[in-house]
């Protein structure tokens, strides 16, 4: 029997302030992820895309909390998407829009799972809060609110909390973590490789490392891929790109690795903004980043 696979699309631009990230599922899938993943034996399904409000003109929500009942309502609709996915026992593949929908993705996830883990691959943290937030941007706390942690609407969706234990988290490639997030992370005792761990310990290491230490503990894991968690020079087309990012050669390892140990139980990649991009290098990174993830191989 083949595997099955449903990709949602999620046009989301309102968790940060650069348009163009909302045409991110159309071009990953301009760029072929349908026939890239059925190439490697999967039924595929394409679900089409979420439906997203317009931008908030709700006074009443403070300017650090940017678009929140915009991006409450998306993360809702997604959960409940997520959840009929795996429902029907297929695995759920998420393409974005900004990052802020990782907290609909992880809503939708987390039911199916006692002890889900979850790899954050990521030049940023996403641990913010709405008090440590230095932009009131939600792209920058879907982490934190998944741990419970932020603005009630956040934490709440899917009426549980939190989603994802500190202990199984993983974070991949940071190197821009503001004050509160650090806090987080020191007090949470969450795992993190930033860029100084992966230059030091080589990307199979800190894969090896990984996939061991969320092997024992968890039943499942979602892989939240960001696409500026690689170099802005293999994937320009990111709203915020930071320097002496993780190579492309670097992520395939990673992917590949993920794809022989068989613990990824869902997917989302983010933060493609073709806008921003040289043409549409960044969505084609991102599908073959798909493709090694789900066990393309050259011989
Ligand atoms: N940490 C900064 C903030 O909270 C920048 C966040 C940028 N986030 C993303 N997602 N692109 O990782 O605003
Ligand atoms: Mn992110
Ligand atoms: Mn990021
Ligand atoms: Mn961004």
């Amino acid at each position: 029997m083949r595997k099955r696979l449903s990709i949602v699309g999620v046009p989301m631009d309102l968790g940060q302030m650069r348009r163009g990230v909302d045409m991110g599922p159309s071009a990953m899938r301009y760029a072929d992820a349908v026939k890239r993943l059925e190439r490697l034996g999967y039924n595929v399904e394409d679900l089409g895309d979420i439906d997203i409000d317009l931008i908030d003109d709700d006074k009443n929500v403070p300017p650090s909390l940017r678009n929140l009942k915009a991006i409450t309502k998306a993360a809702l609709k997604l959960a409940d998407c997520v959840d009929s996915i795996i429902k029907k026992d297929s695995f759920p593949l998420v393409l974005g829009g900004d990052h802020s929908i990782a907290i609909g993705s992880l809503a939708g996830v987390a039911k199916h799972f006692r002890n889900l883990g979850v790899i954050w691959y990521d030049a940023h943290g996403d641990l913010n809060t709405d008090e440590t937030s230095p932009s009131g941007n939600i792209h920058g706390m879907p982490l934190a609110a998944s741990l419970g942690f932020g603005h009630s609407e956040l934490t709440g969706v899917g009426g549980f909390h939190p989603k994802v234990k500190p202990e199984n988290i993983v974070i991949i490639g940071a190197r821009e973590l503001d004050q509160g997030e650090r806090d987080l992370i020191k007090e949470q005792c969450i795992k993190v490789y930033t860029m100084h761990e992966i230059d030091r310990l080589g990307m199979t290491r800190v894969m090896e490392e990984t996939i061991d230490y969320l092997k024992h503990r968890t039943d499942g894991v979602h892989l939240s891929l960001d696409l500026d968690g690689l170099d802005p020079h293999d994937a320009p087309g990111v709203g915020t790109p930071v320097l002496g990012g993780i190579s492309y050669r670097e992520s395939h390892l990673a992917m590949e690795m993920l794809a022989e140990s068989e613990i990824i139980t869902s997917a989302e990649f983010v933060e493609v903004n073709p806008i921003l991009d040289e043409k549409n290098k960044t969505a084609e990174v991102a599908v073959a980043l798909m493709g090694s993830l789900f066990g393309e191989k050259l011989l």
